[in-house]
């Protein structure tokens, strides 16, 4: 499999630790893709031309992040990343939904800061993302998402998310958010590959 990638993206370290829980890291073949060089191989695979994306050994394109680490749960039969039916599958989807929200207004607030002068950037919409943000986190510190056996996919996602405000936003959501501090403690001993992924860049 070949995966563009890049090691400041949460999107690719989802992927990564994904991969690695199945056991499947070894057989992915990284590229590293900048986003922001119009690449032709990235646009190629991904008329979005976001990473990660993903070539199967079939040859199949997957993106985005939840699809691809779908695709990997489908490779080796443990740890159940994704819950197969019921209650228990869609609140995975849902908190990994919840990550990738998260993710997605941390990453908005980043291009803003990147790719606008300063007197183009608009308060009430820096506001908008950095709320959705702090309400997210709220609603998790009151009761941080437990998991069983292993952490799913939800977990990872969310974690990844936590990473991120770390890597980004030199990591003021832990004033506030003691519990999910501990949580993300946890998380990162359940699971080698979160500190092995530590975002650079
Ligand atoms: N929903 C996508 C988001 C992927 C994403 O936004 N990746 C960023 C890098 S962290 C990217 O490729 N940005 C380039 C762009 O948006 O043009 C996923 O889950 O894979």
């Amino acid at each position: 499999m070949k995966l563009l990638s890049s090691p400041s993206s949460p999107f690719v370290r989802k992927v990564k630790i994904a991969a690695a829980m199945k056991g499947v890291l070894s057989k992915i073949e990284q590229r590293p893709t900048d986003t922001n060089a119009g690449d032709d191989m990235l646009f190629g695979q991904n008329p979005l031309g976001k990473i990660p994306t993903l070539t199967t050994d079939g040859g199949d394109v997957l993106y985005d992040s939840p699809v691809i680490c779908e695709y990997l749960d489908t490779l080796a039969p443990e740890p159940v990343l994704f819950p197969k039916s019921g209650a228990e599958r869609f609140r995975t989807l849902t908190l990994g939904s919840l990550g990738d929200g998260i993710l997605d207004a941390a990453l908005l607030l980043v291009y803003e800061r990147r790719f606008r002068s300063a007197e183009m950037q608009v308060q009430s919409w820096i506001d908008r993302q950095q709320s959705k943000i702090d309400r997210s986190l709220d609603m998790l510190e009151k009761t941080p998402p437990a998991w069983g056996k292993s952490p799913d996919y939800g977990h990872l996602t969310l974690a990844c998310a936590l990473g991120y405000l770390d890597f980004r936003h030199e990591g003021k959501w832990r004033a506030k958010h003691p519990k999910l501090v501990a949580w993300l403690d946890t998380f990162d001993k359940a699971v080698p590959e979160f500190a092995k992924t530590k975002p650079v860049g």
